[in-house]
């Protein structure tokens, strides 16, 4: 590149090739454009946001919009999962200590992962010991998770309307199991709202991300009180 580009326009240029080639959903390209943009110095939260999920959420519209199908969608996601996962050490890197332990799931009969393995990469990288119970977790396996790994936060993610009653039937069940004193819950996804955890007794919302590694930080704050 010639050098009549400051370094900002030039890593601005490297995060939307990112975002372009996840769109076309080339993962090798995506891998070497983060690699670069990481030996560049660039904030790896800029590349997770102005690269990666900025590109996710073009395929998102367009398949919304039927420009787009399920196979292409699944490349993209390849492709964006391949680039997340050379970021994730550089997440976790200012860790020092575990803040707390953080069990994070899709639920029961939802297969999204996307926005759930995000939320665990912004959790591990604010200093979360992070329990990853996949997609498709039914509240048994939640309630697992805070007897067997020591979770004091259930972080549910949901992207079907279809779905979110999971998160009532593990919000009662922890109810149940009488650890709602050490355990608090948060909710999310994209037909997920504020008013919605409010309506099922859920601790937090949150609608991307870096805010719910805003909210676990602040339960945990109430957890420790
Ligand atoms: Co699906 N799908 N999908 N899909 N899919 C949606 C969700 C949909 C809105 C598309 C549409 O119709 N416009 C629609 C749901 C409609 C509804 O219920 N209202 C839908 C449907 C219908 C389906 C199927 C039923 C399609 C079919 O088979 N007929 C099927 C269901 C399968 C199942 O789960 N049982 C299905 C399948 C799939 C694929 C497998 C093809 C693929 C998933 C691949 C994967 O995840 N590994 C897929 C995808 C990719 C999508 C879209 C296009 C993109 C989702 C995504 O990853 N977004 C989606 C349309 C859309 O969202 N525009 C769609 C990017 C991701 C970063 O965002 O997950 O929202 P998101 O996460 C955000 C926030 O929501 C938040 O943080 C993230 C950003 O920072 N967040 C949390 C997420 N979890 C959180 C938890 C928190 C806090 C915040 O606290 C714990």
């Amino acid at each position: 590149m010639c050098d009549c580009y400051s370094e900002e326009e030039t890593a601005l240029a490297d995060l939307k090739a990112i975002a372009e080639n996840l769109i076309n959903g080339k993962a090798p390209a995506v891998e070497e454009g983060v690699r670069q943009a990481m030996d560049d110095g660039t904030p790896v939260r800029e590349i997770l946001h102005e690269g990666l999920i900025a590109g996710m959420n073009v395929v998102g519209q367009k398949f919304k919009n039927n420009e787009c199908y399920i196979p292409e969608v699944l490349i993209a996601a390849r492709a964006m999962k391949s680039g997340m996962e050379l970021i994730r050490p550089r997440l976790i890197e200012e860790k020092v200590e575990p803040l707390g332990v953080a069990a994070i799931g899709t639920v029961k009969g939802d297969l999204h992962d996307i926005g759930k393995n995000l939320v665990a990469m912004m959790l591990e990288g604010a200093g979360f010991e992070v329990v990853d119970c996949g997609i498709d977790v039914p509240p048994e396996k939640f309630l697992e998770a805070v007897k067997e790994n020591g979770a004091q936060l259930i972080c549910m993610s949901a992207l079907l309307t279809t779905t979110m009653p999971s998160m009532k039937t593990t919000v009662d069940a922890l109810k149940e199991a009488g650890v709602t004193d050490k355990v608090k819950t948060i909710i999310g996804g994209a037909p997920v709202t504020q008013s919605y955890a409010d309506q099922i007794g859920a601790d937090g919302y949150a609608p991307d991300a870096a805010s719910a590694a805003d909210r676990a930080k602040e339960l945990m704050v109430e957890i420790k009180e």
